[in-house]
């Protein structure tokens, strides 16, 4: 009986202790669902790759904000594992996003995917604090006067140093930051409970095509930057819901990668954007997984592939390109971008949301949708 006993209890320690193994988020003050979800998000990565579209609950190529509506559910009959939502133009006040979406109904759908399980992930693609108070120049033309004021407005070098402390705009900024924090500290569940959810900002730094970009502020800059707003939401706004997500676009080695990372005490998530522009990609993807995803797991965080699209006119990108190397590392999920809707140029000229090569992704046993990731639930982990 004695030794029946020191079993149960030695098994229990090692199943008990496994668990406590598990990596955790970076805020120590995580909620108990947060905490969870990073727990999970870390377990599945090794199991599976989840698909992930942006605002695939606002619209789709047809329709606009129908309830409980998708273009994935649409075309497949389950909904994405990974639901992307936009912030753009919620810092000025307004209230519908860049992307004409109401922020109301965003923060409902949140909480909609949030109640049948599934992930979300939160985009953030910010005007360009600095230009967008000035008028728009005389001689701007074309693009430039469309992207004047924008997070696309790379004119000027000093954004960033603008709106960190002692910055011209650092009290404009604090105002953005509230307002990110009003709405953050919105999303909760039909008993208060804080919504867990990822959080994406100041994407795609490897690039110059953002205000935040590699060439457009310094790496210190950018980190001091990151570091600022994970202290006033986590530390400030008291925010313990957050999982942040540290992103690039290509590169080509880890050293570019991580210009900028501000740090594993503020990051949980390594990830990549990278779009297909032509037959190099599988290669350059397959390079840059491997060292971005032994990096983040050396570092006991997570990982995704958190934007990318396919090749024109490629009619089995998903399961010949994309496919093949995402299952060959342990990628937590993959988003492909919005489907605008009506849009007049479309990737495939086809009456419906996705190619039909899109089914054997979703038929692959690499892949999990909604329905794959709702039984072992990512919130309870029950
Ligand atoms: C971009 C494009 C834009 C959109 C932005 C934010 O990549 O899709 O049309 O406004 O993302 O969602």
């Amino acid at each position: 009986m004695k030794t029946l006993k020191s079993i149960a209890i030695i098994l229990f320690i090692t199943l008990f202790g496994c668990t406590e193994k598990l990596p955790a988020p970076a805020d120590k003050k995580a909620t108990k669902e947060t905490v969870n979800l990073f727990k999970s998000l870390w377990e599945l990565q090794q199991k599976g790759i989840m698909y992930g579209h942006q605002d695939d609950l606002m619209y789709g190529y047809k329709w606009w904000y129908e309830k409980d509506r998708s273009d994935t559910k649409d075309f497949t009959g389950d909904y994405p594992a990974v639901a992307g939502f936009e912030l753009g133009h919620l810092e000025p006040g307004n209230e519908r996003s860049l992307d004409s979406v109401s922020f109301i109904q965003i923060a409902e759908q949140v909480k909609a995917h949030y109640k049948r399980g599934g992930v979300i992930t939160i985009s953030w693609h910010a005007n360009n604090p600095l230009t967008m108070q000035e008028p728009v120049p005389e001689d701007a033309e074309g693009r430039a006067r469309f992207q004047h004021g924008t997070a696309w407005d790379v004119r000027s070098t000093e954004v960033v140093a603008s709106i960190l402390p002692g910055g011209k705009n650092h009290e404009m900024f604090n105002t953005w930051l509230e307002r990110l924090a009003t709405f953050f500290a919105g999303l909760k569940d039909d008993d208060g409970t804080p919504i867990p959810f990822i959080f994406r900002p100041y994407h795609e730094h490897s690039g110059s095509f953002f205000w935040w970009g590699t060439n457009i502020c310094t790496d210190e800059e950018y980190s001091a930057l990151w570091r600022y707003t994970v202290e006033f939401l986590r530390d400030k706004k008291g925010l313990h819901n957050i999982i942040y997500a540290y992103n690039t676009d290509r590169v080509t080695s880890l050293e570019q990668y991580m210009r900028g990372y501000p740090g594993d005490d503020i990051i949980d998530m390594l990830s990549l954007d990278m779009y297909d522009r032509g037959e190099q990609f599988g290669g350059e993807l397959d390079t840059t997984l491997n060292f971005v995803t032994t990096e983040a797991i050396n570092r006991n965080k997570l990982t995704a592939l958190s934007e990318t699209g396919g090749r024109w006119g490629m009619d089995d990108w998903w399961s010949t390109v994309l496919l093949p190397v995402v299952s060959k590392y342990p990628v937590g999920y993959v988003l492909t971008w919005r489907h605008t809707y009506m849009p007049r140029f479309r990737m495939f000229n086809i009456d419906q949301p996705f190619p039909d090569d899109f089914l054997n992704f979703y038929n692959s046993p690499h892949t999990l949708f909604l329905k794959e990731i709702q039984e072992p639930n990512v919130y309870t982990r029950k």
